[in-house]
């Protein structure tokens, strides 16, 4: 069926020490909780298995190599993967992946028997490239991730178009668009944004308000549901905002978190309302005018 319930699976902090084997017992707690609430995809966030180590300059590969996974699922994770498949419940994954010696922010996407059936590295990386000890804390993405290589992903799962975004690229319209010229229905974006923005800490007060604006134009102008999780709280000391929720089609968030901590948000969602965006204001075929575009994709 394309009506079932979804769910923002938000994660409180998680310290740069807390093995794997604590966060995956977190998220198999909430998917427990998924599996008494009938839940039949949940969204977890972006690199969800371990702080957000882009914080700190970190020096020595081994140390920084920690962070990485090496193979999906992985022996830590595998318990995750089972608990779900026993449960009927699908997911979306964020990790940081070793690809032999190439580095990706990485997001897959597991449907109810276990299977993986995307998976999409980060093309949007924020921050910068060189140690900037100036700055209260680092954000060094661009040092520790190539670009994502395997384009915007759309894959069939759940019943309709499911698609992938990680943070960053929430607020780009083109990442959005390439994901609703696929005919996307629902989109999973996990993200983890400091309260606290370095190059114009006069938005700091905006944080929530444009991540919401975000997910909410990306829904509507697409016609596409939209899962947005958080990794929310006080994190070694950084705060990252929380605000996870599930925006419909028309634009409105349907379901929106109430705390900074492990957390699931549930909403049902009909994947046929993005039909009401779709055939309407967002007739692809009928409204758009792509020849006029081409300055969205000069260089
Ligand atoms: N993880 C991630 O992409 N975070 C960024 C932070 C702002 S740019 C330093 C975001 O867009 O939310």
């Amino acid at each position: 069926s394309r009506r079932f319930i979804a769910a923002a699976a938000q994660l409180g902090p998680i310290g740069r020490d807390e093995p794997r084997a604590s966060v995956v017992t977190r998220m198999i707690a909430l998917v427990d909780e998924g599996r008494r609430r009938g839940v039949r995809f949940m969204v977890f966030p972006e690199l969800a298995l371990t702080t957000f180590f882009p914080r700190w300059f970190i020096a020595d590969p081994a140390e920084l190599d920690r962070f990485y996974e090496r193979s999906m699922p992985n022996p830590d994770v595998a318990p995750l993967f089972e608990a779900a498949r026993a449960a009927g419940i699908g997911f979306h994954l964020g990790y940081a992946e070793l690809d032999g010696t190439t580095r990706y922010n990485t997001a897959i996407i597991v449907d109810e028997a276990g299977t993986i059936v995307s998976k999409y590295r980060k093309i949007h990386l924020p921050g910068h490239r060189e140690h900037e000890p100036e700055r209260p804390f680092q954000h060094l993405e661009k040092r520790y991730f190539e670009r994502g290589d395997l384009g915007f992903v759309v894959a069939d799962a759940f019943g309709g178009k499911v698609g992938t975004l990680i943070c960053n690229d929430r607020r780009w319209p083109e990442a959005f668009r390439s994901l609703g010229l696929q005919g996307v229905e629902l989109v999973a974006a996990g993200y983890n944004t400091p309260r606290h923005y370095p190059l114009a800490p006069e938005h700091d007060r905006l944080q929530d308000f444009h991540n919401h604006l975000s997910l909410q134009a990306g829904a509507y102008q697409n016609g596409t549901y939209v899962i947005g999780t958080a990794k929310a709280g006080v994190e070694e000391g950084c705060e990252l905002i929380g605000g996870s929720c599930i925006v419909a089609p028309t634009g409105e968030i349907v379901s929106v978190a109430q705390t900074l901590g492990d957390e699931l948000v549930t909403a049902e969602v009909d994947l046929d309302r993005c039909r009401e965006i779709k055939a309407n204001i967002f007739n692809f075929a009928l409204h758009r005018e792509p020849d006029t575009y081409g300055l969205l994709t000069a260089p």
